[in-house]
């Protein structure tokens, strides 16, 4: 794959349980994308942006290599990647709030487990042989590590393995398979990641601006702007009592003295409870509102 000098690119899986998300996050941060015609890439309009359309198992290492400056894959390919040995680092940007699923070793229903230790000498199927071998070795268990590339989950049925490892997010192909998690080796969701090859000024530029405009969308996603009256006295609970807020904006209401608006955004989730809980405190005339756009 050779690389356009002037545009950025952005490794994504062509299709899969990251495609849509990955998507919808780069339309949500205002970057066109140009659907159809060419299979590999697909080009931003309105930013100097190419999608690279890959399979998820490449992009750490296309990332690496710097043949994308930028990448969004599941933090259990991204940790299977790296601990292949020799493998080079790429940095980990920010977490992107889908495709949360975690890598688990489960057994059927009948299995006695008491902990690691009951894995000695037994078989494991897994696509993820490295992270499994890990944990092994944290525990000092020999056991044997089957690979398969899918449908892990029918290994104990077929009796190729006593024991699987796998991703799990309902967990209802477990239960459907009569298998029970007993081990979790890593929490996973989205990942944004970036080269640690150097950047030209301009590309260092670019890729700023690219992700100040996703953590912009990020940010936006739990926020909430609250709007509230409160008397005077009760200014100092109230501000303590804003999830997630950072310096409210206090102003006098006219005409009512002893009395303010506080206005603030918070960052975190803002619940009925929290509302009752400011209610309780003095404040009145509450209002909480959605952010459409934020630039920190
Ligand atoms: O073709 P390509 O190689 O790009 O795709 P892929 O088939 O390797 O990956 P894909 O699209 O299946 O998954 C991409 C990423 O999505 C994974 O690397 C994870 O980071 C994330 N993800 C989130 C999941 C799941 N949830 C998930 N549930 N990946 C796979 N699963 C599978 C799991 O392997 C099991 O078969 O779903 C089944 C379990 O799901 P539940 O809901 O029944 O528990
Ligand atoms: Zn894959």
């Amino acid at each position: 794959m050779t690389i356009d000098g002037g545009r950025l690119h952005l490794a994504v899986q062509k299709s899969g349980r990251l495609s849509h998300n990955t998507r919808e996050l780069l339309r949500g941060a205002g970057f066109r994308i140009q659907e159809g015609k060419n299979d590999l890439a697909a080009r931003v309009e309105n930013f100097p942006l190419d999608l690279m359309l890959v399979r998820d198992d490449d992009i750490p290492t296309f990332v690496a290599d710097g043949v994308c400056e930028f990448g969004v894959v599941g933090r259990n390919v991204l940790e299977e990647a790296a601990a292949e040995a020799g493998t080079a680092p790429v940095e980990v940007v920010a977490p992107l709030g889908f495709g949360q699923c975690s890598l688990r070793i489960a057994a059927p229903e009948r299995t006695v487990y008491e902990g690691p230790q009951s894995l000695a000498g037994e078989r494991i199927a897994t696509s993820y042989p490295r992270l499994l071998q890990r944990f092994l070795d944290r525990h000092g268990v020999d056991a044997t590590i089957v690979r398969m590339s899918g449908a892990v989950e029918l290994a104990p049925r077929l009796q190729i393995a006593g024991f699987i490892c796998d991703l799990v997010s309902t967990g209802a192909t477990l239960e459907a398979n009569g298998l029970r998690p007993v081990e979790t080796l890593l929490e996973s969701e989205a990942v944004l990641i970036r080269t640690t090859r150097p950047l030209s000024p301009d590309k260092a530029e670019l890729g700023e601006q690219m992700l100040s405009r996703i953590e912009g969308v990020l940010a936006t996603q739990e926020s909430k702007y609250i709007m509230l009256n409160a008397p005077e006295e009760a200014l100092e609970q109230i501000a303590a009592m804003l999830p997630g807020a950072e310096a409210p904006t206090i102003l006098p209401l006219a005409g009512r003295p002893g009395h303010f608006a506080v206005h603030a955004v918070c960052k975190e989730s803002v619940f009925w409870e929290t509302l009752q809980k400011l209610k309780s405190a003095g404040a009145s005339a509450i209002l909480v509102v959605p952010i459409e756009k934020m630039m920190m």
